[in-house]
């Protein structure tokens, strides 16, 4: 039976790969790029301009839809999580990469309705590297069937994580405290810049799990149901329910490393969404 979800899956599909086809265009062209929280917490002109055309495409064929973008807070809208379909959105996730040229930037998207995830859409266009998941579905990179790996003890696992774009000093030392306690205890450690993109890698079973502070909903709203489509669980990185505002995010590929890394981590409570 073809539900409403099975069309808004289709049509912002469509919507993200002529998204994707201005990132591939503009990545390698000079831009011009501003500031926002830190003088690292960069946004140019094509992630408005994408956030744009995905919320007016979606508005126009579901005008009672709800949105959270990265673009659309930075310029004042308040976040609102609400059980109407809310759309959360990261136009270009990996924002630095972009800037650089570096190919690892994609376009995050997740539908939730009455808090849940319904769709995850993380895709690189560069790469061409298509990551999607659908509630109870499975999850899949270009249309192949993707799943976690096997690993459940740090000491055999690949860790992802980010230094993120903020020069809080209380955040900052979270997070070389973490690296510190961390090194000697994993294979090797990971930094894709890209919070959307570090969570396909788990979900690829590529890397085996990632954890961060300070991010936003739109960055892993997408990838955490990915993830767990992929088998994989998503938690709050202290060991609790994950929290889509709470600016916290641990995604493993067992619920035995998730609670290993929990419980070694130094914690950092960033101010919510
Ligand atoms: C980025 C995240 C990354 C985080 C950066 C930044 P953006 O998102 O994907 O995990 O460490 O601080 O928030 O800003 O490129 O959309």
């Amino acid at each position: 039976m073809f539900t409403v979800i099975d069309e808004c899956y289709i049509e912002v599909l469509r919507l993200v790969k002529q998204a994707g086809s201005i990132i591939n265009e503009k990545i390698y062209q000079p831009k011009e790029v501003v500031t926002k929280s830190s003088e690292i917490d960069l946004v140019t002109e094509w992630d408005q301009k994408v956030e744009k055309l995905l919320i007016n495409g979606i508005s126009s064929k579901y005008p009672d839809h709800k949105f959270i973008g990265e673009e659309s807070t930075a310029m004042g809208q308040k976040v609102e999580l609400t059980n109407a379909p809310t759309w959360i959105i990261d136009p270009i996730d990996g924002t630095m990469n972009f800037v650089h040229g570096l190919p690892h930037t994609c376009i995050s998207v997740a539908l939730l309705i009455n808090k849940t995830a319904e769709i995850g859409i993380v895709y690189n266009p560069i790469l061409d590297q298509l990551f999607t998941a659908r509630k109870g579905q499975g999850a899949f990179l270009n249309g192949a069937p993707i799943h976690v790996s096997d690993k459940k003890e740090l000491r055999n696992s690949l860790l992802m994580l980010e230094t993120g774009t903020s020069r809080d000093p209380e955040q900052l030392e979270a997070i070389l405290q973490n690296i510190n306690k961390l090194i000697t205890r994993v294979h090797g450690i990971r930094t894709l810049g890209s919070a959307a993109l570090n969570i396909c890698m788990v979900a690829l079973g590529g890397a085996d799990i990632y954890f961060e502070f300070g991010i936003h909903a739109w960055d892993f709203a997408a990838g955490e149901l990915i993830v767990r489509e992929a088998g994989g669980v998503s938690i709050d990185p202290a060991g609790g329910p994950l929290d889509v505002l709470s600016r916290r995010a641990l995604c493993a590929s067992s619920m035995e490393l998730a609670q290993e890394l929990s419980k070694l981590i130094t914690q950092y409570y960033p101010e919510r969404d």
